[in-house]
């Protein structure tokens, strides 16, 4: 009981004592790497069958899912193509803006953390 447990720290500084090593200490919990969705957004111009085409080509969805999803976005404005590692969500965005570019859709596709 009392003294000065390893873990007190309330008069680090005041007494001269040395605390320097390394730490060691290691979470109770390891985080799990972040996911994230890839959104698809809706707009105006871009054609429905364009947009299915993406969701096949690049998440890799049958004409069934791609045409769901497309529908869903078209409906309510915004749906979620996948979740996927930060990296890997990153590149599929910039892979769906590169191919709606060069084909002169205004199609948006954005992360967000899940
Ligand atoms: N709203 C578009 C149209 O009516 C179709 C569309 C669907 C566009 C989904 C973008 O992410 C999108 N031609």
């Amino acid at each position: 009981m009392g003294g000065e447990g390893e873990d007190g720290g309330g008069d680090r500084g005041t007494d001269g004592d040395q605390e320097v090593g390394i730490a060691t200490k290691t979470r109770a919990k390891p985080k799990k790497p972040s996911q994230f969705k890839v959104l698809m957004l809706n707009d105006d111009y871009t054609p429905m069958e364009f947009v299915v085409m993406v969701l096949k080509r690049f998440f890799n969805m049958d004409l069934e899912q791609a045409t769901r999803v497309m529908l869903h976005v078209h409906q309510k404005g915004v749906g979620v193509c996948g979740i996927f590692p930060y990296e890997i969500a990153e590149t599929k965005v910039n892979q769906v803006m590169d191919f709606a570019r060069q084909n002169q859709h205004p199609l948006q596709c954005t992360l967000e953390k899940a």
